[in-house]
């Protein structure tokens, strides 16, 4: 995949192009995030990339579709068509071609090719006697047909007795045998290439390539009585965007597809032999890599069908997630894009679970990497004045770990492979979490271990620099966001593949810290909602920070219910850590009491217990006392930050221990 040919210029990446039957869903969401992902990596290697997706216009579905929608088959596509876009924007497809395929330069290409294939004899005319899938737009056999049905939907079928175009496929079978064999990288996953070399050594049908005359599909050329198949139509669109016969220094800049992705649906009678054996028959090169994902199901394992209502929306998910969370719609797209591809290995089939989605987001993205920014940015913040500090000679302590991950995801992501891949990251996520927790930077503060101090600093600021490259692919708005917060906002310090090397962050940059990413969810009171169905409120609000409406739907209190609150100014006399723990520590706090109150609270991660001695901190007097880790505690502290405590609450000028707050 990555292994470009020296006379190509360009990597190319296609998705299926999707019916306009209906609007887009989980499923078409999943192929187009996946090839964004594809395509993004190759940018930030600095390859010029074409990625195509589209939508597939002709045919009987689309022309139902119309007709029940009371709309002509004009404006119905137009409509959808708008939706496609719109939703790809939504979900940050960077796609560079769009194409329709009642594009004019398309139906000429598709005609082009029907007409060389007849004159070349590869196309004969004969009569049809069968069977027809409306949903699937397939022909079958009556030995195809399970129970009567469709084997791929399960839907009924209709006969059909027609006078029709073959495409003389089984002229290439033996031929695509010998190219699937000798090309172990055409088509994966390997358990899916098994399956289709065994349908194809079967030996392969002539395909029907025409069916009697439908208003809106392609006429066939001089036989106007006839419409091109859908199919035929439809793969065409792959040598169109490329300027098949049209352009032959931008076909030859950019074909063959380097990777085309698709669902396990059309892989086997479309992708893995129509396809080829069209291609064959034209003496064009075949794709070098057809890769065929999964299929996603809902929570409870059913199929998604429209007819049965349980179509995944993903901007209702992400809504859920907005209001569970508070995220930023942005950072909400980039999670269903990382969800979808880390939750299932791509390639094998998985159902959709919003709880599931919940759970990886407190998890794997407000602990883990979110956690890594709220409590390093901070440090540097209050130590180092905001600025990256000099490595000096003992940084790249993390060298190791990050030319490892380097590697590793590089691979995966040559195998397309983005589940090992994201593991990968998450390690060294994880291992820069580690090396801030042994590395103690509030002891080497304390200590006035300055050198020491910059060291450790720079490293982990450097790895974050790293984790945002590595990211970027699935989650570009995250990645931006981290890269700001580093302060990386010059022209010219673009997100590049070739940075993912150690010790490349400037010193000296500012950094500047922002809220945090990931507000970490309630899941409880999101399961209470789930389940009581709420529907939530639409996102379609600007992506702020704090929505107006947020103001609205925050829980009241009265005032009486405020004024219960006791609410104290308190002086540390005493802290050390809770034994066991690390995020504990133990306070003896005054509070004009006669004895100091004894408070447990989760500071331990960003205060040193002495930095904290003689500090003014509020105290929450009336909390009722509870027991931590054997550990008596009759109050608390209140600090800002929702998940992490990023700074104490103090008074800006000398007041006495117990002085009441209001
Ligand atoms: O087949 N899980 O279009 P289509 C995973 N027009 N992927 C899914 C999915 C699911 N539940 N549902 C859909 C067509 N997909 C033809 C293609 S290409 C020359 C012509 C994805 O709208 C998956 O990629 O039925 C599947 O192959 C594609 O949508 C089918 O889209």
């Amino acid at each position: 995949m990555a292994a470009q040919d020296s006379e190509k210029a360009a990597f190319y990446i296609t998705t299926p192009i999707y019916y306009v039957s209906g609007k887009p869903h989980i499923g078409s969401a999943y192929t187009t995030i996946a090839a964004d992902v594809v395509a993004r990596y190759h940018r930030l290697r600095g390859e010029q990339v074409v990625f195509a997706t589209g939508t597939d216009e002709h045919g009987q579905k689309v022309l139902r579709g119309a007709a029940e929608a009371g709309k002509s088959p004009q404006d119905f596509t137009d409509g959808l068509v708008v939706e496609y876009k719109r939703a790809w924007e939504r979900l940050h497809i960077n796609y560079t071609r769009f194409i329709r395929t009642t594009e004019q330069a398309h139906v000429e290409i598709v005609c082009r090719i029907f007409q060389q294939l007849l004159a070349q004899d590869d196309i004969y005319r004969s009569e049809y006697t069968g069977w027809y899938c409306v949903p699937c737009e397939t022909y079958l056999l009556e030995a195809d047909l399970q129970e009567g049905n469709c084997p791929d939907c399960g839907r009924p079928v209709e006969q059909v007795s027609q006078q029709a175009y073959f495409f003389r496929t089984s002229n290439y079978a033996d031929k695509l045998v010998r190219y699937i064999e000798e090309h172990e990288e055409f088509i994966g996953p390997e358990s899916r290439r098994n399956e289709v070399l065994a349908f194809v050594r079967a030996g392969l049908q002539d395909a029907c390539i025409s069916r009697n005359r439908a208003e809106w599909d392609i006429p066939v050329p001089d036989d106007p009585d006839q419409s091109i198949y859908v199919w035929l139509d439809a793969l065409t669109n792959y040598l169109t965007v490329a300027g098949y016969a049209e352009d032959e220094a931008e076909f030859a800049a950019v074909w063959p597809p380097d990777v085309q992705l698709l669902g396990k649906d059309i892989l086997t009678r479309f992708h893995a032999t129509l396809w080829p054996a069209m291609l064959m028959a034209l003496g064009v090169p075949l794709p070098k890599r057809l890769f065929a994902h999964g299929w996603w199901s809902d929570e409870t394992g059913q199929k998604m069908s429209k007819s049965k209502a349980n179509v995944i929306d993903p901007f209702e998910v992400m809504d859920k997630l907005v209001e569970y969370s508070g995220v930023r719609t942005a950072f909400a797209v980039d999670t269903v894009r990382y969800y979808l591809l880390r939750e299932v290995p791509f390639g094998l089939d998985g159902s959709f679970s919003i709880t599931s989605l919940l759970q990886r987001f407190n998890a794997d993205l407000a602990n883990d990497l979110g956690n890594l920014l709220n409590r390093s940015l901070p440090l540097v913040e209050r130590y180092l004045d905001s600025r990256v500090p000099d490595p000096g000679p003992g940084a790249g302590a993390l060298t190791e770990e990050i030319n490892r991950t380097a590697e590793s995801v590089n691979e995966h992501l040559e195998q397309i492979n983005f589940r090992d891949a994201l593991i990968a990251i998450w390690e060294l996520i994880g291992r820069c979490n580690k090396f801030i927790d042994e590395r103690e930077p509030w002891t080497l503060h304390n200590q006035g271990k300055r050198v020491e101090l910059d060291a450790v600093l720079y490293d982990v600021l450097d790895c974050i620099r790293v984790i945002a490259i590595l990211i970027d692919p699935f989650m570009p708005e995250v990645a931006e966001e981290i890269w700001e917060q580093l302060g990386l906002t010059e022209p010219g310090v673009e997100r590049s593949w070739s940075d993912i090397r150690p010790q490349r962050l400037q010193p000296n940059t500012g950094i500047r810290r922002g809220a945090p990413i990931f507000p970490r969810i309630d899941l409880e009171r999101a399961a209470a909602k789930l389940q009581a169905g709420e529907k939530p409120a639409e996102t379609e609000k600007p992506d702020d920070k704090m929505q107006p409406a947020e103001a609205d739907k925050m829980d009241r209190i009265s005032f009486d219910e405020f004024s219960k609150l006791d609410l104290r100014i308190g002086k540390v006399l005493e802290a050390s850590r809770v034994p066991g723990t690390d995020k504990l520590l133990v306070l003896q706090v005054d509070i004009g009491e006669q004895q100091p109150r004894q408070v447990v609270a989760g500071l331990a991660e960003h205060f040193n217990p002495r930095q904290l001695l003689g500090q003014t901190v509020v105290l929450v007097a009336n909390l009722e006392p509870a027991t931590i880790h054997d550990t008596e505690s009759n109050g608390m502290i209140l600090a800002a930050g929702e998940q992490e405590p990023l700074a104490l609450i103090t008074t800006d000028a000398e007041v006495e221990p117990g002085e009441k707050i209001r």
